[in-house]
């Protein structure tokens, strides 16, 4: 049984990216392992938040992992703040990464661009921090999307550089990035992944989108000036929809081309959209049901800090003892 631990942000928008390379490998993996799933509220304040929007999104995003399939009796779910030893090992981790390796995260580069010197100290230090929410549990893999490999290199590196200063301390973790849906591009711009901080709606797919709103963004979605309907990685908007649509149907590229021949984008653009409302509308409904009792969605996070600070406390003795603080 391996420990496999990730963590999503809670941002107001939760896209299909988030759920195919992130929340749907959960749902599989919590039957055989020692799954971890928890809401890094602390990453995401590393650019402004609302303080009323950021609670609500905090709720949200529990509701869509509930809604989505994790079950809070096989996966620890809980929400980063509550765990106050997220922070405390960042800072000792702080203490053994060099600027250096931040500096070359690209996500860092990506996000900083064009703000000159105000940008944050936290947004810096983002990867120390998932570093930290990584090496508390013991974690064996992640599972994130392509975009996070990075990281999670330099996560290998921090543990690696402190078990040979310190001895053996933490776990060095996997990485796993599913071979379908690690990278589901944006619709209106298929060169990049698709992300909730697009500067256009349709760019993306939410998770609670209704039925027309998905429809016109599908149908908007850019393709290139082919005919036909086939997977060709140089056509990329239209490999990125059928991918999409392999993943809301289960059913093969292959099948899916074949139930094309002969027919156009316009068709198939509107099938596709159908196929995903379908997919949307369970999780919709059971996400909106979970959202009206907001009680019981405290509470499943308030068992999942208890059980989460008990695991992180014992790591956190280790690490004081090992580095010299503990008398
Ligand atoms: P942003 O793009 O605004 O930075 P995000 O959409 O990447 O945010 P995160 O909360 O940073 O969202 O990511 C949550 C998880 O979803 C991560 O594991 C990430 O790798 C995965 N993910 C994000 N976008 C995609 C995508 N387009 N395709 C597949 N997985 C994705
Ligand atoms: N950086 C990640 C979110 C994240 C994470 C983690 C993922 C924070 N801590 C630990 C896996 C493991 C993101 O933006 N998707």
């Amino acid at each position: 049984m391996a420990n496999v631990l990730t963590a999503l942000q809670p941002s107001g928008v939760l896209h299909i990216g988030n759920y195919f390379g992130a929340i749907e490998p959960m749902v599989q993996l919590q039957e055989t392992n020692t799954n971890r799933l928890f809401i890094v509220d602390y990453h995401a304040i590393t650019v402004p938040q609302d303080p009323a929007e950021l609670r609500k999104n905090i709720l949200f995003a529990t509701a869509i992992y509930l809604a989505a399939g994790i079950d809070p009796k096989k996966t620890l779910l809980f929400q980063q703040s509550r765990v106050s030893q997220h922070t405390e090992l960042a800072w000792v981790l702080n203490c053994t990464t060099h600027m250096g390796e931040l500096e070359r995260m690209t996500q860092f580069k990506d996000k900083s661009r064009g703000k000159g010197e105000a940008v944050t100290v936290g947004l810096f230090d983002y990867p120390v921090l998932m570093a930290a929410d990584i090496l508390l549990y013991d974690t064996h893999v992640v599972p994130v999307g392509e975009d996070q490999k990075q990281h999670l290199e330099l996560a290998r590196d921090v543990a690696e550089r402190f078990n040979n200063r310190f001895g053996e301390t933490f776990v060095v973790p996997e990485v796993k990035i599913r071979e379908q849906g690690a990278r589901i591009m944006g619709l209106d711009n298929p060169e990049n992944k698709m992300s909730k901080s697009a500067a256009s709606e349709k760019n993306y797919i939410s998770l609670m989108d209704d039925e027309a709103t998905v429809l016109k963004k599908c149908k908007s979605a850019v393709t290139d000036s082919g005919t036909t309907i086939a997977y060709d990685e140089a056509r990329k908007g239209l490999a990125n929809l059928l991918t999409i649509y392999s993943l809301v149907t289960g059913k093969e590229i292959k099948e899916i081309e074949k139930a094309y021949e002969g027919k156009g984008y316009g068709d198939f653009k509107t099938e596709l959209a159908g196929h995903v409302s379908a997919f949307l509308k369970p999780i919709q409904a059971k996400a909106t049901a979970l959202l009206n009792d907001e009680t019981h969605l405290i509470k499943i996070l308030d068992e999942g800090a208890t059980k989460a600070q008990e695991l992180a406390e014992k790591k956190m003795q280790r690490v004081r003892s090992v580095i010299g603080v503990q008398l």
